[in-house]
């Protein structure tokens, strides 16, 4: 007999195609902001780990990068290598779509999964999209077809709903165990990786299309006492033409950048925060074995 009673603790996958809201759902399930969003694919570009803990369990989600399927530089290849590590070696995985159904990018994430496992919840987002409730019945017998998942649950990871419902099919999967981390551990990951990609972020948001896949941020410089961080950036982008929309005119897309980003970790840091982003060319970093290494991406 299993005692109910017992702590419960476990790693929780969430994987799906790029832009399907799989880092927007971990940290709303977290309450922390562990991982950037944007409305761009290919967003999330390492392993991020994100954690809730709650009175009788504690949930380790693994944010992982949406899988590609087609682009092959180096960076994308590390990207889906880290979608495959995340899924050996997990209590529980939630795949992700998009509640206006299965696509082509859904299914080849779905073929990375084992067939055989018990373990896989299906988690259908966006349903803050889609304005007839109705609809939904359709894709969810057309997804037991696909695979036997061990629950379907419609969600709106913006809006915060149904995460609560979510969070109980997940806690089935949970092993009885001690926590991994201590309660008040919400991420693995240091302030200086969160500030490089705080300032990642905001370039891919305030950046157009064309820009974002070229941009990386590498921190050069953090010097930090009680009241203040100082930290010394460097945005590096793939080509020189790039550079100038990176800085825009008078500067004013940088500094906008740098403005938001400053704002944002100074929220994290819970201090005064002077930060200074440069502007640098590197063509072909995104397959650049050296830089890639540099920036952690190994
Ligand atoms: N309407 C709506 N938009 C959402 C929802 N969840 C996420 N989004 C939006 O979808 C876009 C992508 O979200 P992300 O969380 O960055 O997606 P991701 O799956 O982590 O993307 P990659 O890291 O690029 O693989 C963002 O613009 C989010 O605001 C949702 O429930 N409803
Ligand atoms: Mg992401």
């Amino acid at each position: 007999m299993t005692n109910s009673n017992e702590f419960r603790s476990g790693f929780v996958a969430v994987v799906g195609r790029p832009n399907v809201g799989k880092s927007t759902l971990i940290n709303a399930l977290v309450g922390e902001k562990v991982s950037i969003t944007s409305r761009k694919p290919q967003t999330t570009r390492d392993r991020v780990i994100g954690v809730l803990t709650t009175e009788s369990e504690q949930y380790v989600f693994v944010d992982t990068p949406g899988f590609q399927t087609k682009h092959t530089s180096g960076l994308i290849k590390h990207m889906n290598q880290s979608v495959r590590a995340s899924l050996s070696d997990v209590d529980a995985i939630v795949l992700v779509i998009e509640a206006t159904g299965w696509r082509k990018e859904d299914e080849e994430v779905l073929r990375l999964i084992p067939q055989d496992a018990t373990n896989v919840i299906l988690a259908i987002n966006k349903t803050d999209e889609i304005h007839e409730r109705e609809k939904i019945l359709p894709l969810l017998a057309d997804s037991q077809k696909r695979f036997p998942f061990a629950d379907f649950v419609p969600i709106s990871a913006e809006k915060g709903r149904q995460l609560k419902v979510l969070l109980n099919c997940i806690a089935k999967h949970l092993p009885e165990g001690e926590k991994f981390y201590d309660e008040d551990i919400y991420t693995d990951k240091t302030p200086r990786f969160i500030a490089a990609e705080t300032i990642r972020e905001k370039a891919f948001r305030l950046l157009g299309d064309e820009l974002p896949y070229g941009c990386a941020v590498m921190i050069d410089k953090w010097e930090e006492d009680e009241k203040l961080a100082k930290i010394y950036a460097t945005l590096i982008v793939s080509r020189e033409s790039h550079k100038g929309i990176v800085i825009g005119e008078k500067g004013a897309k940088l500094r906008e950048i740098s403005r938001l980003a400053r704002t944002e970790i100074a929220q994290i840091l819970d201090k005064k925060v002077y930060l200074e982003v440069w502007v640098r060319v590197r063509k072909g970093w995104g397959d650049d074995a050296k830089i890639l290494k540099t920036l952690g991406y190994d």
